[in-house]
């Protein structure tokens, strides 16, 4: 009977920080290192033209659910789901989900469906190269006919305490790193999203940030069961915001590890820099695994709210992975 119960250091109210509070905490973290200011910030809301009552998403279909334009593999969707990966929650409806986005080449308000209408997702090819017997530029829909689609429910947790839980299309990584081979002294893989100022406002008006955006993982990881290359959300093909036409999910680690629109992987013998870690060193790893026990520097990681019931739920060890990943860092 939890009657009487010491609460730990995570657990104590104060240092539970509000998505909203965890959010400005980010950016004032950003601010402090002179990366951008007020002024610059407030310029760029000003700018912007989306409009902050929601009434161009009354005049056009909104982008967080209008149909993505039909490219030559939309026919694949829905993929047969792989019933191993169930979840312990509500799937997150795909309105929420699509109106709730980190993507900051496009917006760092989460209203990314806003600012997507320029950006083009056709054609669009993926090279892998490096440490690999046959490096390959890819078109997107021959590659994705190529690999073994499938339904997934995944669980995803930002690094900021929120969380969702999504059925995700595409096909593990495994399958690509594969299908090129890998070399034998391959140690990492590195990871890319396009660069497109004209056709992504963030990427025009943060400049302040190190475009494009970056990841890497290790091979042990990049080979893992779980890690997923994501091309279709809720049984159609990924919308913009999700990071279309193709992006990571790699659901133990937190979400910025998940890249999206993805141009290049490489495969390598040394760690990737991170964009994040790229930021801000002391705040975010490499490594990234979701840990209710390490707190951020900033805040708790003890729990998470879920972004559509409000519900706070306990953060789950490797966001409730471990069986998949656990012996990956067991030394
Ligand atoms: N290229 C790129 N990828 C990115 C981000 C980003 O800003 N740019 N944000 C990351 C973060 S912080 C999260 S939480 C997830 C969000 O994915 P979702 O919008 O599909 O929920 O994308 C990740 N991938
Ligand atoms: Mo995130």
């Amino acid at each position: 009977m939890p009657l009487i119960r010491i609460r730990r250091g995570w657990e104590i109210p104060e240092r539970e920080a509000t998505p909203e509070a965890v959010y400005l905490n980010r950016r004032n973290f950003i601010k402090t290192l002179g990366l951008g200011s007020i002024g610059a910030f407030g310029l760029l809301s000003a700018c912007r033209n989306g409009s902050a009552d929601g009434t161009q998403a009354a005049a056009g279909q909104p982008s967080a659910t209008r149909s993505v334009p039909k490219s030559a593999t939309s026919n694949l969707y829905p993929a047969r789901r792989n019933p191993n990966f169930k979840l312990d929650r509500p799937i997150t409806p795909e309105q929420v989900a699509g109106r709730y986005n980190n993507f900051y080449e496009f917006s760092d308000q989460k209203d990314v469906w806003r600012y997507v209408d320029q950006f083009h997702t056709r054609p669009w090819q993926v090279e892998v190269k490096g440490l690999v017997e046959k490096p390959q530029v890819f078109d997107i829909d021959n590659l994705v006919r190529k690999m073994p689609l499938e339904e997934r429910l995944y669980r995803h947790r930002c690094v900021e305490a929120w969380a969702m839980a999504v059925p995700w299309t595409g096909f593990p990584m495994k399958a690509l790193l594969d299908h090129v081979q890998p070399k034998s002294s391959a140690t990492h893989v590195r990871m890319l999203t396009f660069l497109r100022p004209s056709e992504a406002p963030g990427q025009r008006e943060q400049d302040w940030y190190p475009w494009p955006y970056f990841e890497g993982l290790t091979m042990a990881e990049a080979m893992n069961e779980l890690t997923f290359l994501v091309t279709g959300i809720y049984g159609h093909e990924l919308t913009i915001p999700h990071g279309a036409p193709i992006r990571l999910a790699t659901p133990w680690k937190y979400g910025y590890k998940s890249i999206k629109s993805i141009v290049l992987i490489e495969v390598t013998n040394k760690q990737p820099p991170t964009f994040w870690n790229k930021i801000a060193p002391d705040e975010y790893d490499f490594w990234s695994n979701v840990n209710p026990y390490k707190p951020h520097p900033r805040w708790s990681q003890a729990r998470e709210r879920m972004i559509d019931t409000g519900e706070y739920r306990d953060t789950l060890l490797y966001n409730g992975y471990a069986p998949y990943v656990a012996h990956l860092y067991q030394t």
